[in-house]
């Protein structure tokens, strides 16, 4: 048995670290002193592999990773279906929300939407029975709406000060955002033995530490 967890450097990493290292796992060398993509830890038999935030559901849905960190905007833009989520990690906590322009002038037709989370945006205004032309962009999307290239944007936001800075303010709440520890269902079956107890003490030092 040998189980590999995909993770993403930057915030995630940073916060999931903490959690894993209470479940005994330490990674053996410094992410940031290297440019390995896979890095072993102190168990012999657990790996972890850097990938892109938004890659994290495609590995663990196929399989190629067995457990991961996502958040849970990227979750509900993924639509996994081979996952299963048990562990809210409270990290990395946001809110993804509909932003525009302070001054903004909304036309009368349709909306354009600019965001990189273009499932979760036909979804929200769908199930209000709006229409919305959305403009798929890959980073920055608080530009858009000061070029005129849109209306409107979909984005997570923590302090808020991106929105500030550019002119915008938010305007709509989506839904509340936090990394969550993901599980292929075929290794939760296969490594039951292992992985129940790794997810129960990272649950216990999630619960911990709130308090
Ligand atoms: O960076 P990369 O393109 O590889 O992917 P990514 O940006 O998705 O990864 P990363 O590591 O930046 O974010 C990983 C996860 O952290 C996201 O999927 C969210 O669930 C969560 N998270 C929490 C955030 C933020 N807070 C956040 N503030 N992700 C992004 N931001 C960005 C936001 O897009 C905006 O540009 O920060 C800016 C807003 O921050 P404030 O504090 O100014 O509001
Ligand atoms: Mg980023």
């Amino acid at each position: 048995m040998s189980l590999t967890i995909a993770l993403s450097k930057g915030r995630i990493l940073q916060d999931t670290m903490p959690l894993l290292r209470a479940a005994g796992i330490e990674l053996s060398e410094q992410p940031e002193q290297t440019r390995k993509l896979i890095l072993a830890t102190n168990h012999p038999d657990i790996r972890i592999v850097i990938v892109r935030a938004t890659d994290v559901p495609a590995y663990v849905n196929n399989g190629a990773a067995d457990l991961g960190v996502a958040g849970k905007d990227v979750l509900l833009e993924y639509g996994a279906d081979n996952i299963y989520e048990p562990v809210d990690l409270q990290i990395a906590r946001c809110r993804l929300m509909v932003a525009g322009r302070i001054d903004e002038s909304l036309p009368k037709g349709r909306l354009r939407i600019a965001t990189k989370f273009e499932h979760i945006t036909r979804r929200w205004y769908a199930s209000r029975g709006e229409q919305v032309d959305i403009i798929k962009l890959y980073g920055s999307m608080e530009l858009a709406p000061l070029m005129g290239l849109s209306d409107r944007i979909v984005d997570v936001v923590d302090t808020g000060k991106t929105l500030q800075e550019n002119g915008l303010e938010p305007k709509e709440l989506i839904e509340h955002i936090s990394a969550r520890m993901i599980v292929n269902r075929t290794s939760m079956r296969r490594f039951h033995a292992s992985i129940q107890p790794l997810l129960e003490q990272v649950q216990a030092a999630v619960l911990s530490r709130r308090m």
